[in-house]
């Protein structure tokens, strides 16, 4: 099976943007002509676009868009981040793996790549939808050396980070919804989560977590999220190339964790503040101890949310889920 898939995805490759006539595949592989057609699906199956035409036969349009860690170097222009790529077809969470592999002493900037994620995971151990091939999911490995109350601080950046790479990729303009929720259009996008292994005075390592979801149709989500979560290619109206975007996250975390260790979270702080939406905003923060209603003011220099309640009292939010 694999020896005729070879053959037939050769046959394509030599004859680029030419029609392949469904006789000249079957004497080509040395199967019928109905059996041709059952390979023309499986391929479909797999991500690639054919075209097919009466009397001229098929034609690749598209190859499956593929995160491996060779596709992703083609063109990747950093220094540290991605530098060594992970990559694996299906994990449960990609989160799991960096872990591990931060406790194995692995550089800074490693990355874990999945194509899809069955067991992926948001904050509070909320669940996270990986479908197979139409989005990113990874986790990469930092070693700041910061103390552990500003690593918060890492989680807005890696959101300006997202926010500039998408506008980048797509030319889409999204915003921040605090802490760590990306928005197109008022649904999310991408959700960040930084995990960190400390000892009790400083940062052993940051995993931070990026899920963005890149080609998935409307129909692609499970019915609770379709009201809420939207694509790259929904907001856009074309398919995104994944390799692209990581690419772009890539330079984009680079040049800002770089800014961030020389100058401090200032001017992140700064950026930050101008792709968010909530800020200046009246704002419902759902925490642990209760319901918060107001102004968001803005965020302190440790990544707090600052809320002004209708009473005058303000609150420093450190966790919590916003409703706009
Ligand atoms: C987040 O959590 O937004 C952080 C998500 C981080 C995912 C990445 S993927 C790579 C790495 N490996 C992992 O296992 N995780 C990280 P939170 O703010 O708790 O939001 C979770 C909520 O978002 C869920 O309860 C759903 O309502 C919603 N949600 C789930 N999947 C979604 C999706 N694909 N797109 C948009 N919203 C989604």
């Amino acid at each position: 099976q694999s020896a005729l898939r070879k053959k037939l995805l050769d046959a394509f490759t030599e004859h680029e943007g030419e029609y392949l006539s469904g006789q000249y595949i079957a004497d080509l592989i040395g199967c019928s002509r109905t059996a041709v057609w059952k390979h023309i699906e499986d391929l479909r199956q797999e991500g690639f676009e054919l075209e097919a035409i009466r009397r001229k036969g098929y034609r690749i349009l598209k190859t499956p868009d593929q995160v491996t860690a060779n596709e992703i170097r083609l063109g990747l222009k950093t220094k540290m981040i991605g530098q060594r790529i992970h990559y694996q077809e299906s994990v449960d969470s990609t989160q799991k793996i960096a872990h591990r592999l931060g406790f194995e002493n692995v550089p800074e900037g490693t990355v874990v790549i999945a194509d899809e994620q069955t067991g992926g995971r948001g904050r509070l151990e909320r669940a996270w939808h990986s479908p197979k091939s139409t989005g990113v999911w990874m986790s990469i490995i930092l070693r700041p050396n910061i103390p552990i109350p500003k690593t918060p601080q890492l989680t807005l950046l890696a959101a300006v980070a997202v926010t500039q790479a998408i506008e980048d990729c797509t030319g889409l303009e999204a915003h921040i919804k605090w802490p760590n929720d990306i928005l197109l259009n008022g649904k999310k996008v991408t959700g960040i989560l930084t995990e960190l292994q400390a000892e009790p005075d400083r940062v052993h390592f940051v995993i931070m977590g990026i899920g963005m979801n890149v080609n998935q149709t409307k129909m692609d989500f499970p019915a609770e999220l379709q009201s809420i979560a939207t694509s790259l290619s929904i907001e856009k109206g074309s398919f995104v190339n994944r390799a692209e975007v990581i690419r772009a996250v890539f330079h984009r975390l680079e040049n800002l964790y770089q800014l961030y260790l020389e100058k401090g979270f200032l001017p992140i702080k700064l950026l930050w503040e101008s792709y968010a939406v909530s800020i200046g905003k009246v704002v419902t923060a759902r925490t642990f101890s209760g319901v918060i209603k107001g102004r968001a003011m803005g965020i302190t220099d440790d990544g707090v949310l600052k809320i002004e309640d209708e009473d005058g009292n303000v609150h420093d939010i450190y966790s919590a889920d916003i409703e706009i």
